[in-house]
């Protein structure tokens, strides 16, 4: 077996893990509950909701640099929950475990996270056309008749998710519920920042020959300000569309995860655990997507320049 360059498994030893996503670790620094927090970005790649056996090498790296492209290219408008991502700033007690944090990691301020995905649509995919198809609106909000899956919407709707544990789908929820959780005053400023930040990002990814077509979002607040927080704009976040090939009427593919999809409906895999390898040529033209993505979105050629 030649060696494994992925990152899949993350262990800094003492330091307390917070909490495990499909592909991210988060770390608390100090004690709770007001301690920073490590944010380390692995290889895992997820498909069809499960992990799969293999990793992309340098996806984390990726996936952090792209959130940190973003987290800058707004910065003027919505503050963030970065504190640093240079390792040379991190604790002393982290340095052991440098090559596992380098270029993937961030240490990010605790916020209180308010318990609502805020998800914009530019387009109508994903749950969002399955809703339609249902019931002719998304998230409480009437849409044009007629509308096909893939087409742009007459204009970017906020349609938040409320978050269910234990590894279940979000859940789309109303505008009024939102504001049930959270009071009115948050909730429009939730929404007001979520479709401002698309507005900007979706311009942006249009001059790269991208489409925005939708993504989410997640805020929280640290005394009276709200805060983007967790990763921003990525792939794993977001669907973006190469806009040399929208084509709409039926499902677009994948900017990044498609191989891999196509390769796991290839050998009739049955979509519940354990979740298989990839072979080396999917994952190297899935790494190349990756890259690809990097590219376009950020003009840069190199991960680390
Ligand atoms: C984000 C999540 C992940 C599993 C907690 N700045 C923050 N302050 C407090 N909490 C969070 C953040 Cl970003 C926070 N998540 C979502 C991310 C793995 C769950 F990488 N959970």
């Amino acid at each position: 077996m030649p060696s494994d360059p992925s990152l899949r498994q993350t262990d800094l030893g003492e330091t307390p893990l917070l909490a495990r996503g499909k592909v991210r670790d988060i770390y608390a620094l100090g004690p709770a509950p007001d301690s920073d927090l490590l944010f380390i970005a692995t290889d895992r790649i997820s498909a069809f909701d499960h992990v799969l056996a293999t990793g992309i090498p340098d996806k984390g790296r990726i996936l952090t640099q792209l959130s940190l492209f973003w987290f800058n290219f707004l910065r003027e408008f919505v503050p963030n929950h970065v504190i640093t991502a240079d390792v040379a700033e991190y604790p002393a007690s982290l340095a052991p475990y440098r090559s596992q944090l380098e270029g993937r990691s961030m240490i990010v301020r605790r916020l209180q996270m308010f318990p609502v995905e805020c998800v914009v649509r530019g387009y109508i995919s994903g749950s969002g056309w399955k809703d339609y198809q249902a019931t002719g609106a998304i998230c409480g909000i009437d849409l044009p008749a007629g509308l096909r899956e893939s087409d742009q919407l007459p204009q970017p709707i906020f349609t938040p998710a409320a978050k269910i544990n234990t590894g279940g789908h979000d859940e789309n929820i109303s505008y009024q519920q939102v504001e049930k959780i959270l009071g009115p005053v948050h909730s429009d400023a939730l929404r007001t920042l979520s479709l401002e930040i698309y507005d900007r990002a979706s311009k942006h990814a249009a001059s790269m020959g991208l489409i925005l077509a939708d993504t989410k979002f997640e805020f929280g607040i640290l005394g009276d300000q709200i805060i983007l927080a967790d990763e921003v704009l990525t792939p794993d976040s977001s669907r973006y569309w190469p806009a040399d090939a929208y084509s709409p009427g039926g499902p677009q593919p994948s900017f990044d995860k498609q191989f891999v999809r196509d390769y796991l409906e290839s050998i009739r895999w049955n979509k519940q655990t354990p979740a298989p390898a990839l072979p080396q040529e999917i994952v190297a033209r899935t790494r190349d997507k990756y890259l690809e993505a990097f590219h376009l979105i950020t003009g840069r050629t190199s991960l680390t320049a």
